[in-house]
């Protein structure tokens, strides 16, 4: 896979060149080039930005340099198949979701280009240019607000290249992630140990050393649910019930849900009939 990465400030993306990202690019499985969109200004002060058309606070990114850019960047198509368009993701807080779908489905592309936008984000002509020519992704990470793109494509980048052939050690490890089913059938995972048996008074559960594989499997299955109930209920009531055999039933029970009317939803309290009133 070959990423672009244009930025104002490209020591913001020197992480990709370390771990597991950093080995993937050494071994070529990868090839990440980050270029400083100041290249392709021609003003003395290198402009990149100016104040937003209709008023209002902070600046806007210009759409000449991005356009100058994406022209650059895309004049240099891959060498084994010229034909293929690239990818451009935008990250910005007003997009859609990064999930661990999108992650996937970008995983499937051979090209992608990052354009990190700063200030209040790129001048919209500039998008809608590029949309004309390639497929555009505008993504966000959450709802919250970063000074800039370049995070979230580190963030990006590593869920993205961690699903590559050759990039993770073992092929299994991607397999049993929390969201690698998909939203349908998403468990958080549960907690995980290792030696020593015994540290500061703290063992390790049983049933981890018992060897007995398939009692492990259901008390790991138990923690996931657990997990999730603790930590994403939302998450518990996209489940498809299908994906429930009668022993997370049971367990989910005992966490206070239960599936009713083909959904996963919180037990109504022995006291519901006085919240209907009487
Ligand atoms: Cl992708 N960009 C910025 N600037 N802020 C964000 C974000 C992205 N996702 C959440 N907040």
């Amino acid at each position: 896979m070959r990423i672009d990465v244009v930025t104002i400030f490209p020591e913001y993306l020197a992480p990709l060149g370390v771990s597991l990202i950093g080995k993937a690019a050494e071994r070529r499985v990868l090839e990440i080039r980050t270029h400083d969109l100041r290249q392709w200004t021609s003003d003395v002060h290198r402009t990149v930005d100016d104040s937003p058309y209709g008023g209002g606070p902070g600046m806007v990114m210009k759409p000449e340099p991005w356009g100058d850019a994406l022209d650059a960047i895309t004049a240099n198509p891959l060498p084994e198949s010229p034909e293929v368009a690239p990818t451009l993701v935008v990250p910005t807080p007003s997009g859609r979701p990064f999930t661990q779908a999108k992650a996937a489905e970008l995983a499937e592309r051979s090209w992608l280009i990052f354009a990190c936008g700063r200030y209040e984000g790129i001048d919209r002509r500039a998008i809608e240019a590029a949309a004309d020519r390639m497929p555009v992704e505008e993504l966000s990470l959450g709802d919250y607000v970063l000074a800039g793109g370049e995070v979230a494509v580190l963030v990006m980048v590593e869920a993205i290249g961690r699903l590559l052939p050759g990039v993770l050690g073992n092929a299994d490890s991607a397999r049993d992630d929390s969201f690698a089913a998909g939203p349908m059938e998403s468990l958080l995972e549960g907690p995980v140990y290792t030696k020593p048996a015994q540290w500061r008074g703290r063992g390790v559960p049983e049933i981890l050393t018992s060897g007995n594989h398939g009692a492990i499997a259901r008390w790991r299955r138990d923690q996931a649910l657990a997990r999730t109930v603790a930590n994403r209920p939302e998450l518990l009531a996209r489940l498809d019930p299908v994906t429930l055999d009668k022993y997370d039933r049971a367990t989910l029970a005992g966490l206070g849900w239960e599936v009713r009317d083909g959904r996963v939803e919180r037990t109504e309290a022995e006291d519901f009939v006085d919240k209907q009133g009487s």
